[in-house]
């Protein structure tokens, strides 16, 4: 696995993040060493898409990067009929995407889409998982893309939203923050690293507090939405229709 380095050097100015080839070539390396419980989020998706998978449904992978989540729900979900689309806007991730699903066989085809999940159709989902993704959606998006895929979700699917928290009391949002910091200097990074990559996401990954996400998904009809796992600033969200 290639190790992040890319923020090690000081940047004379720091640009906005972007999921780039350079960003894809490190990828598995970065989301390990910066979200807390990365691993056992994605086991746990895997876990539970068995669990709400339907025969003959779909399964989407929104924001898919190099395709963990569609590996781990490979892995576990044995339904007859169903197939994973897989989405991303970033042909450097869905590149490496197609290589690492490709060289697994499975029963459980996958098809690949170049996409903004905001403009793509979505049918018959059973399953839908936005891992670490609908933070990167504009604030103005995420209601009617939310709408989608309720609309298309059979009764008894599945919303997984893992997500980047953010909390209305400042002082817990800034406790949050350096406790973030500190779980990043233990995995090798340097404070300059964790700097510039704060100063180039801040524009790009826009977090919310779990009472906008709460609110908004039974506004849309979605029953039970609860937090099964929160580490830090860091929480996975589940929902079901
Ligand atoms: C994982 N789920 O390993 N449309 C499609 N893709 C998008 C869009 C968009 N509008 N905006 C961002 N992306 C993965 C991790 S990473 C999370 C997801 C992170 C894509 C973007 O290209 C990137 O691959 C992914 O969403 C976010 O479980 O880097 O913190």
């Amino acid at each position: 696995m290639s190790k992040d380095n890319i923020y090690q050097h000081a940047h004379t100015q720091v640009a906005d993040f972007t999921f780039d080839k350079k960003v894809a070539n490190v990828f598995p390396d970065m989301i390990q060493r910066s979200v807390p419980g990365y691993s056992h989020v994605i086991a746990m998706i895997g876990l539970l898409a068995g669990k709400y998978a339907q025969p003959n449904s779909n399964l989407y992978d929104l924001g898919c990067s190099l395709g963990a989540v569609t590996a781990s729900m490979r892995h576990n979900v044995k339904q007859t009929g169903c197939n994973i689309i897989a989405v991303d806007n970033s042909q450097a991730m869905l590149d490496k995407c197609e290589v690492n699903i490709n060289s697994e066989e499975s029963m459980l085809p996958v098809q690949f889409k170049l996409a903004d999940i905001s403009e793509i159709e979505i049918i018959n989902a059973s399953v839908v998982v936005l891992n670490f993704t609908l933070q990167f959606i504009k604030l103005e998006k995420r209601q009617a893309l939310l709408e989608k895929i309720y609309h298309a979700m059979p009764k008894g699917g599945v919303l997984i939203i893992s997500e980047k928290l953010d909390f209305a009391d400042s002082s817990l949002n800034e406790l949050m923050i350096e406790n973030h910091h500190q779980f990043k200097r233990a995995n090798g990074y340097s404070d300059l690293e964790i700097a510039q990559k704060r100063s180039a996401i801040e524009n790009v990954l826009i977090a919310e507090t779990w009472q906008t996400h709460e609110s908004r998904l039974q506004t849309i009809g979605f029953a039970h939405p609860h937090i099964w796992f929160q580490s830090l600033n860091f929480c996975s969200i589940m929902a079901i229709k």
